[in-house]
């Protein structure tokens, strides 16, 4: 999509405006495209004199660790008096990967406190609310490290795009992709990549790092859901689901994180048209759901369990325990395919 010059120009008085304190906030569970476009848009930002504050809800996963800057995320579980200050001394709030302000737990809230605060949405998720000051919003976009990439070049700083920006956006890109194999690859978007390579990026240390730097423990918790892997329906309406109780995470010695990506391993089934995973948390039931191209997992998502995402990746919520909420599921999904 291509955004307004209004809006170009708005981000752009922003950005080289008078130097503010800014947060840049991204979701809950926050994943790779979350963290690495936070940190991006926050070097960028920091170059213009800005005082910024990255904050996330909750902890981000191991397999990240090593992102330039990371450290410096506040975390709102971990240091709830420093978010809160930050966000009170916001002159602009970036909501960053995401659009639906309750998605940020408790942080949600404190940004609505800040009345004077501009509030920016940078973010590739379907219907954004009309809730912010602009909205950079691009739900063809494959990740929003790439709208971010994006937006650097339209404001004509591509030139400031260092090494350890570059493996921030990169690790984005990557993982939102599942490794450049998902919709939305554009030409653009690998002429993006070879620019970060001219950076000095080191794709095969990104990859080991983010995807051969996971514990024993994960591998077996990942052997195992899978082996109790069910499926349904017929074809061309194949589902598989996978369940994980917590005390089975618990045998598992389960870390935030861990399970990521289990669910895109159904889909590796000939014709499988949803993959879905069921975790159980305190609270809730998490459901991450995966689909084929042509299926649209995020309208199932919406539809069924409260939730939302792009086409073919999306996820939801049950309040109920496991085996009512695995019922539920495969009536929806019998009533999903008579009805698309
Ligand atoms: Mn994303």
């Amino acid at each position: 999509m291509e955004f307004s010059n209004d809006k170009l120009e708005f981000l752009r008085e922003l950005v080289c405006g008078a130097p503010q304190n800014v947060v840049i906030a991204a979701h809950t569970n926050p994943d790779g495209d979350a963290i690495g476009s936070s940190l991006a848009w926050a070097a960028m930002l920091r170059r213009r004199g800005h005082n910024v504050t990255c904050v996330v809800p909750n902890r981000y996963p191991a397999f990240l660790e090593w992102l330039p800057d990371i450290k410096d995320l506040k975390i709102n579980k971990l240091h709830p008096a420093e978010v809160a200050a930050a966000v009170a001394a916001a002159n602009s709030v970036y909501c960053l990967d995401f659009n639906q302000i309750p998605r940020l737990d408790g942080i949600g809230e404190l940004i609505e406190k800040n009345e004077h605060a501009k509030k920016i949405l940078i973010d590739h998720h379907l219907d954004p609310p009309h809730e912010y000051d602009i909205e950079l919003s691009d739900p063809a976009c494959s990740s929003t490290c790439f709208l971010v990439y994006k937006l650097i070049e339209k404001l004509g700083m591509a030139a400031e795009i260092d090494l350890p920006m570059a493996e921030q956006l990169y690790v984005g890109i990557m993982t939102d992709t599942g490794n450049f194999s998902h919709s939305n690859l554009s030409a653009e978007l690998f002429r993006a990549v070879a620019t970060l390579v001219e950076r000095g990026l080191d794709i095969p240390r990104v990859n080991r790092l983010i995807y051969n730097s996971f514990s024993a423990d994960r591998l077996r918790l990942m052997g195992y859901a899978l082996s109790k892997m069910e499926t349904v329906g017929a074809d061309p309406h194949r589902v598989a689901y996978m369940t994980l109780t917590e005390a089975e995470l618990r045998r598992f010695n389960f870390r935030l994180g861990d399970s990521e990506g289990f669910v895109n391993y159904p889909l590796s089934i000939r014709d499988m048209a949803i993959s879905a995973m069921f975790i159980e948390t305190r609270q809730f039931i998490r459901i991450s759901l995966r689909s084929r191209p042509d299926v649209d997992v995020s309208e199932f998502a919406r539809r069924y369990f409260d939730g939302g995402g792009h086409k073919n990746a999306a996820g939801g919520k049950s309040y109920e325990k496991m085996p009512a909420t695995i019922e539920r599921f495969k009536k929806a999904v019998e009533e999903f395919f008579v009805t698309v």
